[in-house]
């Protein structure tokens, strides 16, 4: 019995003195017995704990990370296979930290022990070459895109009887999930954005373009479902469908509630009919604040006096004009107040509406185009062209020009593509079909004391619940309904 505790003991002795001379130079190198116990425990520690290999990419670190490298230090030594970055770019995308950074953040935590560099998504060159006791991983590549990795991880352990722990995977926090949120903010910015975006580049093209009314959240479905490029969100039809006067008896935050539900119905771009601004420049300017940020893509505002009158209703004294310098002022403060840079303020001349001619229409359009607005609507109240006909023969073309043709309706639409127009507004024939629709139904109803008759000319309950995608709820309902 002595003699083999005497081996033993002669065994371990020069095992630790075969040790202390391989790694003699840099015991010695250091100064005080502090630091010569620390390097001779470290050496000790170095042989004696278990080693624990944990494959990761560690691109954005977060709680699930750290959970699971607690989790292996609990086991002994842990090293980091860190993959490089060709191995994220392979596997995901070009990684957001590069590998220098993702392992200098890395050596600050105190579970990791040893970080090498894995350019391999496959795991079983650096198994084979650690022999790790274990490899600790998140248990979420049993099912992903992953686990033929995992398979190769375990045929290499079992050849040294190596270990796979599985930790549960932490929900929620992934790296793509951190990513994706990131996105879709941008995108919720984004979007509003490129609504601006898109009107501008319509009003802008060269062809003659077209935008159709709506006045609320469904009226703006179907215009955009039929393939319009644009929708215009009426004065007129928006106060009447709420059974006001296009007086400016909505208020503008009204207005924008409204503009809100439509906004949020429909990706194409929205132009708002802002009558002439709802007072001075600075409540245009609010108002304009207030439809950027509802996503709208931009804003027409008419040169007249608040409250505003339909362009439509003959005034005893006449419709009176804004004076020139005012509304240039307050086109101005809207242009220099915006945020999104590709938000429009149209200008809209009302000096033929107020019986003046076209010399009163071209000064006050160079001046508003000099204040800053995108494009010049031009308005006209009589069954001819005329007026455009000849704003057009002077107009020099510095900026697009939008006509409402409500009155003068039987001008061919090639006659406008003639004159260089930019974009016509169909600017209130939703509204009216929906009073027409709505009187018949009525109507009907009434007089035959039953829906018989009406069922077969209106849309069914279930094309409400297409629009309103009811689908889409029932498929949220099972992800997330107990
Ligand atoms: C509107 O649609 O509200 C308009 C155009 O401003 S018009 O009614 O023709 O004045
Ligand atoms: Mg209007």
């Amino acid at each position: 019995m002595k003699i083999i505790k005497l081996f033993i003991f002669s065994i371990l002795s020069f095992y630790y003195y075969y040790i202390f001379w391989m790694n003699y130079d840099a015991i010695l190198s250091s100064r005080g017995s502090k630091k010569y116990v620390e390097k001779v425990f470290l050496l000790y520690y170095n042989n004696h704990m278990k080693t624990i290999y944990c494959p990761m990419g560690a691109d954005l670190l977060n709680h699930g990370h750290i959970n699971l490298l607690k989790n292996a230090k609990s086991y002994g030594k842990v090293v980091v296979g860190l993959f490089s970055d060709n191995v994220l770019t392979t596997f995901e995308r070009v990684p957001i930290n590069n590998y220098e950074n993702r392992k200098k953040i890395l050596e600050s935590i105190s579970y990791i022990d040893e970080i090498l560099e894995q350019d391999s998504m496959d795991c079983s060159e650096l198994i084979q070459k650690l022999k790790p006791n274990y490899v600790i991983h998140a248990d979420n590549w049993k099912t992903n895109e992953h686990s033929n990795i995992r398979n190769n991880v375990l045929k290499t352990l079992e050849s040294f009887n190596g270990k796979l722990i599985e930790i549960p995977y932490t929900k929620g926090i992934s790296t793509n999930t951190i990513i994706q949120k990131i996105l879709n903010e941008d995108k919720l910015r984004n979007n509003y954005i490129l609504k601006s975006k898109k009107l501008r580049q319509l009003i802008f093209s060269e062809d003659l373009e077209f935008i159709m009314e709506a006045h609320n959240g469904m009226s703006a479905k179907i215009v955009e479902e039929t393939g319009f490029k644009a929708i215009w969100a009426s004065g007129l039809c928006l106060s009447g469908s709420l059974g006001l006067r296009d007086n400016n008896e909505a208020s503008w935050s009204q207005v924008v509630d409204v503009l809100e539900y439509m906004s949020n119905s429909v990706d194409i771009p929205i132009l708002v009919d802002g009558d002439q601004g709802f007072g001075n420049f600075n409540n245009a300017r609010i108002f304009c604040k207030n439809l950027e940020q509802r996503g709208i893509a931009g804003v027409v505002f008419e040169d007249k006096l608040f409250p505003k009158t339909n362009s439509f209703i003959e005034v005893s004294d006449g419709q009176k004009l804004a004076d020139i310098n005012e509304f240039s002022g307050k086109i101005r403060a809207c242009k220099e107040s915006q945020i999104n840079p590709y938000f429009l303020v149209i200008a809209r001349l009302e000096a033929f509406i107020a019986g003046y001619d076209v010399e009163e229409a071209l000064k006050r359009a160079y001046a508003y185009h000099e204040a800053g607005a995108d494009a010049i609507l031009v308005h006209s109240k009589i069954n001819t062209s005329k007026d455009i006909d000849d704003f057009m023969s002077r107009w020099d073309n510095r900026c697009p020009i939008i006509i409402v043709p409500t009155k003068y309706h039987t001008t061919p639409t090639d006659h406008f593509r003639d004159l260089n127009i930019s974009t016509v507004i169909w600017a209130n024939h939703n509204f009216r079909s929906c009073i027409e629709a709505v009187r018949k139904t009525s109507k009907q109803i009434y007089d035959d004391q039953s829906l018989n008759n009406v069922e077969d000319n209106i849309v069914t309950v279930k094309e409400i619940f297409n629009y309103t995608k009811e689908h889409e709820l029932k498929d949220d309902e099972k992800k997330y309904k107990v």
